[in-house]
């Protein structure tokens, strides 16, 4: 709240043209007319009053919910069911065993619809050899606490000990789209017609959807490096993604059907014709942001490396800290205003507290 007067302060000092609006007194009538875009940037959410709902998770990486129960992936393979206060840590049976090496392992997950009736999900998933890594897209159903492979959709996407992608999200369109990373391959992101270093899109049975942008190809964006967070504004179906960019230029992206984000020709607002800029992106500073979410005109996203969740006003390109007193945050998941995160202190790259990792709720009040 501070912050906000401070701005607000020292913006009127700066722009005449706001002592009318503020002297009125009325604050929604100001951000109506052509007030300066400076006066009405502040932020929409604030969180408070946290809540501990898991902890001792082990590298959790993507937040499902269905109902009151909530399912996390762990990178070390399995997936913890927390549901009233009690955690359950279930196996998942899979035709291929999951390599955990470098950053693959169990990464995103999405429930189908209808879950609570057929009990079908979907992961993504790394195996393979360290020599040879793959990742994976498969359907699994739940059944008594048990999580078994039912389908493969698709396999033998490319995979490193870092960059993966992993990032699953059906969108508003009721198709599945997934982040898949460049595997260490920078150049293979350029190439529209290669899996790395692109987001794909596919109907829920793994067939290529009619309406994608290349023929017979699963690819809906590319020129990605590695890609981790995957929302929707439901009611415009715009839809925003985040990748981590190479140890600054961190990037925010509006993602458009068809369309190249540049990795490896282009980092920050160097993005030349023919390839799309990012709506935000981290100059000379790190985030590491993964999993994100749409609120209210406003992305909230995970980050890794900046320790906190950071909020992103889309309409005036505002950018602040929401949360950041639980070290690396790896997804986020939002219902109401409820924001759920876990954090990744036992990812390697953190350091650890006792009751680390942890799912956190905070609640989400309008500024
Ligand atoms: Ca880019």
């Amino acid at each position: 709240m501070k912050k906000k007067i401070i701005i607000s302060v020292i913006t009127c000092l700066l722009l005449t043209a706001c002592t009318q609006g503020n002297q009125s007194g009325n604050r929604n009538e100001t951000k109506e007319t052509n007030a300066a875009p400076d006066e009405v940037q502040e932020l929409k959410f604030s969180a408070s009053k946290k809540e501990m709902l898991a902890t001792e998770l082990q590298v959790p990486w993507a937040i499902s919910k269905n109902e009151d129960q909530f399912f996390v992936t762990e990178r070390t393979g399995h997936i913890v069911k927390v549901e009233d206060g009690d955690m359950k840590r279930e196996e998942v049976t899979l035709n291929e065993p999951i390599l955990v090496y470098g950053e693959g392992g169990l990464l995103g997950m999405a429930l189908l619809p209808e879950f609570e009736k057929n009990g079908l999900a979907f992961i993504y998933h790394t195996y393979g050899t360290e020599q040879a890594v793959k990742n994976r897209i498969v359907v699994i159903k739940y059944d008594q606490d048990k999580w078994t492979e039912q389908k493969v959709l698709l396999d033998e996407i490319e995979g490193a000990i870092f960059h993966n992608g992993g990032r699953l999200k059906i969108g508003p369109d009721n198709k599945l789209y997934a982040t898949i990373g460049d595997a260490n391959k920078p150049d293979l992101a350029q190439n529209s017609e290669t899996l790395p270093g692109s987001i794909i899109r596919m109907n829920l049975d793994g067939t290529v959807p009619s309406d994608n942008p290349y023929p017979d190809s699963y690819i809906y964006s590319f020129g990605h490096r590695n890609p981790q967070g995957l929302t929707w504004n439901e009611e415009t179906a715009e839809m925003y993604a985040s990748e981590h960019g190479p140890s600054a230029f961190d990037e925010i992206n509006q993602i458009e059907k068809g369309k190249n984000y540049g990795w490896p020709r282009a980092t920050g607002d160097e993005h030349p014709e023919g390839m799309v800029a990012p709506l935000f992106h981290s100059g000379s500073e790190t985030w590491a942001p993964s999993g994100l979410i749409f609120k209210d005109g406003v992305l909230l996203v995970a980050s890794l490396r900046g320790e906190m969740i950071r909020e992103f006003e889309l309409r005036f390109k505002k950018q602040a800290t929401l949360w950041d007193q639980n070290g690396r945050i790896r997804d986020v998941f939002i219902e109401g205003n409820n924001l759920y995160f876990i954090t990744n202190n036992t990812d390697g790259r953190g350091t650890p507290g006792p009751d680390d990792d942890q799912l956190i709720m905070v609640e989400l009040d309008s500024e």
